[in-house]
């Protein structure tokens, strides 16, 4: 009687047993190199819509298995962040869940399905029918999973999704250290954006042939006179043994045949009479893969791509071989209601801002964006510095958080690369904003010598970068007072300057003075080219003052003129990026009104103030002379 209570036990607690026995697999960066796409091969299915939601704030959740079901959950959107649906959950940096039941048709059976989820901020853990799948840190890449074991053909499956947005050192970027003074803020970020918690970007199914499927696609364009070159090295699981390339664009065709020997193959396809990707002439060509196994075709993938070179001489950057100076600025994806979530009229919103006012280039200050943004780039013809979400990197106190801060920095690298590395319009890599050395000081005169320590951090970071993609430019983002040291590691200098706002505040004479000798004692130095990655004055949209005073529109406008001027001076400033695009939301403090960041040319719902109009007849007759 008791064996027998004992085996209805086990039974019973098998699911569960089964359950808390299996790991959390870490995602791995290589499952993240294309992006889902449907073709005769391939299905995908998008789970953006309304989810089921519920916070966790005493983190029981799998202790009870809420992974099993959510029971008293309510609605919420994604993509789209927690904190802008709900009167609750606005400054909520903790632990929630997320669940979906969604169809598999019995089609797909003999598939190999996978599960990609475009970002969750911070942390998420993700089960599948209540079985353990995989786990994945840092908010603004994707991760996937193959889930075909777990799936349940011809019947409604259960994704269900942990996130935890807790705002801690050792993460990246930082949060929950005191900053100290003025800078201070709730939520507290080391950073000044909003912390925006949940799925922020769709949630794709999609299926890869089981027999062979291609499994990575690297690009490397150039070309010699007016012959472009194309070298494709594509990576097959399965049972492939050859394929062929095809290039196709401006009403010609040309092919090339791979064969696999260890799961790779490579093909160099020349394209007489180039037509360059530039801003002029933003021209994509399709390269199309298939793969094959000696008799049948098994799987298929394209890519739209332009071929461009960049590079650099002591002064300037040089797309396709010629100078380009970069025009534009650092944005932020944010929008009202939104949050962090990809909203796609504001996606196409922000291109068409960026063409009105004469722009040719931003950052993704200060993580990776959306997908969606890097391909309207491509067709746009938008140069963008990539950058990682490593903001307000600092370097004293704990060991322990300051390694697990250059770990995941590494993994950032590789996924961001893995991710983005066929985009034609990705030019520069940025592996840090504003790292902070202890003791700043806002003197360039008393800037201090850097750590070694952190300079080999630094240089570590770099050749990574270098190695996984040798063909970009790289840099990292220094603040004011930061180390020349770290800046001499970069193939393009990039700083932010706030002379005449945060120093001198009121008098841009006094700030453009300072900058105008800074950028002649950086170059000397580093003989490279310089970009001001940020400059810029907080203004109220529809305050005036004559003279100009701070926060008023007339003294961001004669801000962002004078800092221009001091640039038009120096034939090593490669480029002027203004701060902001957009204002954006951020934490609350006693130097952010309304918690917001006004720096934005645009207002937060894309209304030009009088900088923006200035910038568009400055950059539109510009380009014209
Ligand atoms: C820089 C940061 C940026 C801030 C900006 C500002 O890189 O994230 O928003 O200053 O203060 O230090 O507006």
């Amino acid at each position: 009687m008791k064996l027998l209570k004992l085996k209805l036990f086990i039974m019973l607690c098998m699911p569960v047993l089964l359950a808390f026995a299996q790991e959390f697999k870490l995602s791995d960066p290589k499952d993240i190199a294309l992006y889902p796409q449907q073709n005769e091969y391939r299905n995908t299915l998008n789970l953006s819509g309304i989810w089921n939601f519920k916070k966790d704030s005493l983190n029981v959740g799998e202790k009870e298995q809420w992974f099993n079901g959510l029971k008293e959950s309510r609605s919420i959107a994604v993509p789209g962040s927690w904190n802008e649906q709900f009167e609750d959950t606005r400054d909520y940096m903790d632990v929630a869940w997320y669940e979906k039941e969604t169809y598999i048709p019995n089609s797909w059976k003999g598939e190999r399905v996978f599960i990609r989820i475009g970002s969750a901020n911070y942390t998420a853990k993700i089960w599948v029918n209540g079985v353990p799948l995989g786990k994945h840190e840092g908010g603004h890449l994707p991760f996937a999973f193959e889930i075909s074991a777990l799936l349940k053909w011809d019947a409604n499956n259960r994704v269900s999704i942990q996130i935890e947005n807790v705002l801690k050192p050792s993460r990246v970027p930082t949060g929950g250290a005191t900053a100290g003074g003025f800078f201070n803020s709730n939520p507290r970020a080391n950073f000044d954006f909003f912390p925006y918690s949940g799925l922020n970007r769709a949630v794709l199914l999609y299926t890869v042939p089981s027999t062979a499927f291609i499994r990575d696609v690297t690009l490397k364009t150039d070309f010699n006179s007016t012959t472009g070159v194309v070298e494709v090295k594509v990576e097959q699981e399965g049972k492939a043994t050859k394929g062929k390339v095809t290039i196709s664009g401006d009403n010609q065709k040309y092919e090339a045949n791979i064969s696999f020997s260890g799961g790779k193959a490579t093909a160099s396809v020349k394209i007489p009479n180039v037509r360059l990707w530039s801003p002029d002439d933003p021209f994509l060509y399709t390269v199309s893969v298939t793969i094959e196994d000696g008799k049948n075709t098994l799987d298929h993938f394209s890519i739209e791509t332009g071929v461009r070179t960049i590079s650099t001489n002591d002064k300037q950057i040089l797309l396709n071989g010629k100078p380009i100076f970069l025009k534009g600025f650092g944005k932020h994806e944010d929008f009202p209601i939104f949050g962090r979530g990809t909203a796609y009229p504001v996606i196409i919103k922000d291109y068409s801002l960026l063409k009105w006012v004469g722009a040719n280039s931003y950052r993704t200050s200060h993580y990776p964006y959306d997908e969606e943004y890097m391909n309207m780039a491509d067709r746009e013809g938008i140069l963008i510095i990539d950058e990682i979400p490593a903001v307000g990197l600092y370097f004293h106190g704990d060991t322990t958080e300051l390694k697990l801060r250059q770990e995941i920095c590494k993994q950032y690298i590789k996924e961001l690369i893995m991710r983005d590395k066929n985009h034609p319009s990705v030019v520069m890599w940025s592996i840090a904003n504003e790292p902070f050395p202890p003791n700043i000081s806002l003197s360039p005169k008393d800037v201090k010598p850097a750590d070694p320590k952190s300079t080999a951090l630094f240089a570590a970071l770099f050749k990574l970068v270098k190695d996984l993609d040798p063909t970009r430019l790289k840099t990292l983002v220094g603040v004011m007072g930061g180390p020349v040291e770290w800046l001499a590691l970069s193939d393009v200098v990039c700083i932010n300057r706030y002379w005449g706002w945060y120093t001198n505040p009121g008098d841009i004479n006094a700030g453009t003075a300072l900058l105008s000798k800074e950028l002649d004692d950086l170059y000397d130095q580093l003989k490279k080219p310089i970009i001001v990655t940020e400059f810029g004055a907080d203004t109220y949209p529809g305050m005036h003052a004559n003279p100009p005073e701070m926060f008023t529109e007339e003294y961001q406008t004669a801000f962002i003129k004078a800092y221009l001027d001091v640039a038009d001076t120096k034939s090593f400033v490669a480029g002027m990026h203004v701060w902001a695009f957009s204002d954006f939301k951020t934490g609350q403090g006693v130097i952010r009104f309304g918690g917001m960041n006004y720096k934005g040319v645009f207002t937060r719902d894309r209304r030009p103030k009088m900088a923006a109009h200035y910038l568009r007849s400055r950059w539109l007759k510009k380009e014209k002379e």
